[in-house]
């Protein structure tokens, strides 16, 4: 892949950004940074948040997901400041107080600690930490976020995308994208998030108007795959249920604790497939369901728009589904510690060791192996789907019926059998459908945030006054004009990170 050369982007590039609200919030930010630190940024870095159109907690199980960027961003505007200090500071200075560090201070990351410079951190860290090296260089930097946090968008992937592009620069490194894509996932998992890659990747390979098929094993690879054009055409509506869900403090009983069931799960499917050894010899690690999957057929990965490999997932991901019954059928209550340990045949202080229980704590007394399972398998198998859809030629209503029972069902399968809804999100899919709505479901983390709706444009309108009605005044009715538009806006495949230059 070639490296991640910096690129010169009129504002006008931002797809589906209002270009002058745009141009003033660049003007802004470039006046407050010379305002703070005495002189012009060098550079602004940017990188976009992410709604995720369907494959849902399945990228750590290692199967592709189907993302998009989105117009909402983080900024860094950057300067070398020939000292040994870092200075940071953020245009929600209220919010996010400016903070100082010495260069060698930058790899101290306490995770118990909530602190938004962490993220930062985190970017300065994940790029560094790639080439294995010490930071060199004081610089000054400003930040600007306008995707929610919290919300499912993806906000703390476009910081830490956008910080490592700043820092990459100031460095004088140039990674590929597929570098600086698993860089920042790792680098999040410093924050105390065992991620999976999708937001990170997403971010950084965004392409304006597509969205990305993405493929993590055997290695990261990107297709970019359009929408049906159809008229009128469709779009995307987001609505944040503005249940906050924050990741960090319910990770031992939600995101943490998800990942932790499906690799466990991958390691007892091994075992009733009776390939335990074959997979250890591969040396996976994690092991996922989709390194399950590969070894119990020992073909090559398929992943290419082609129709028999298309195929090829769908029939292995059908047999999956059944060995997933016929493995975990029996314990439809979940599994206790002890019962996992016995079924690997190791002490249960062995399993904690092979779940980075220290690392990531979880918090449960029963895992529900058969229900996450049947989750990934059945959501990987959706997603294969959606591209075939997409890629068919078709651009008949009939094919966006398709596509939007394909997110309904994940949107079930989310709710019902990994347990990652809440039942704001279900009754904002439930206003939304009943209004037009194709298809409606989470995204992101989920149990709060964002929910995602496919919407024919003569709809658009129909959707949001339906939600802004029946949901946002129901259960928020002080919310001002300004905070509904953020909330609620309809949206469309845009670019990934990038750098400005003055
Ligand atoms: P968000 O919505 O950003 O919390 C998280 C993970 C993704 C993916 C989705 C679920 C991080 C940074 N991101 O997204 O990798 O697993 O949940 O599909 O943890
Ligand atoms: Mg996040």
């Amino acid at each position: 892949m070639s490296s991640f050369a910096p690129t010169v982007h009129g504002l006008s590039d931002i797809y589906g950004a209002d270009v002058d609200a745009q141009a003033v919030r660049y003007a802004r930010l470039a006046a407050t940074f010379k305002a703070t630190f005495g002189s012009q940024p060098e550079f602004i870095a940017r990188a976009p948040g992410r709604v995720n159109i369907i494959g849902e907690h399945i990228d750590y199980c290692g199967f592709p997901v189907f993302p998009m960027a989105i117009a909402p961003d983080t900024l860094v505007a950057a300067r070398a400041n020939r000292s040994d200090l870092i200075r940071v500071s953020n245009m929600d200075g209220a919010k996010y107080p400016p903070r100082e560090f010495s260069v060698a201070d930058m790899f101290e990351i306490d995770p118990t600690k909530h602190e938004w410079s962490n993220y930062f951190k985190c970017g300065y860290r994940g790029v560094l930490d790639h080439v294995s090296r010490q930071g060199s260089k004081g610089f000054d930097a400003l930040l600007d976020g306008t995707v929610p946090a919290g919300g499912g968008l993806s906000s703390s992937a476009a910081f830490v995308c956008a910080t490592q592009l700043a820092v990459q620069r100031i460095e004088g490194l140039s990674l590929t994208q597929a570098e600086l894509a698993s860089a920042a996932a790792q680098a999040e998992r410093h924050v105390g998030v065992n991620a999976g890659g999708m937001d990170q990747a997403v971010s950084i390979m965004g392409q304006q108007d597509s969205a990305l098929f993405i493929e993590f094993h055997p290695t990261l690879k990107a297709t970019p795959v359009r929408l049906p054009e159809a008229d009128p055409p469709f779009a995307f509506v987001i609505a944040n249920t503005l249940v906050v869900s924050n990741k960090h403090t319910t990770a031992p009983t939600n995101y943490n604790l998800r990942v932790v069931e499906t690799r466990i799960g991958a390691l007892m499917l091994a075992k009733h497939l009776g390939i335990a050894e074959r997979v250890a010899c591969a040396n996976a690690d994690p092991l996922t369901f989709k390194v399950v999957m590969d070894e119990y057929f020992a073909k090559p990965n398929v992943g290419d728009s082609n129709d028999d490999e298309v195929q090829g997932w769908i029939e292995r991901l059908e047999i999956m589904l059944r060995e997933t019954e016929k493995a975990f059928g029996t314990h439809p209550q979940g599994y206790t510690r002890d019962e996992m340990a016995a079924a690997l045949s190791v002490a249960t202080a062995e399993l904690s060791a092979k779940i980075h229980e220290n690392q990531f704590p979880v918090c449960t007394d029963r895992f529900k192996l058969l229900q996450r399972a049947q989750h990934a398998f059945s959501e990987a198998l959706r997603v294969v789907k959606f591209r075939q859809v997409c890629e068919s030629g078709d651009t008949s209503d009939e094919c966006f019926v398709a596509l939007g029972a394909l997110m309904n069902q994940s949107q079930d399968s989310c709710r019902d059998l990994f347990e990652c809804s809440c039942p704001e999100l279900d009754e904002v899919c439930k206003l939304a459908r009943k209004a037009g709505s194709f298809g409606s479901r989470l995204t992101g983390a989920g149990w709060g945030g964002c929910s995602v709706h496919l919407v024919p444009a003569n709809k658009v309108d129909d959707v949001k006054k339906a939600l802004a009605d029946q949901y946002y005044a129901t259960y928020f009715s002080d919310l001002s004009t300004e905070r509904l538009s953020e909330a609620l806006f309809a949206t469309k495949p845009g670019r990934g990170a990038c750098y400005y230059f003055a």
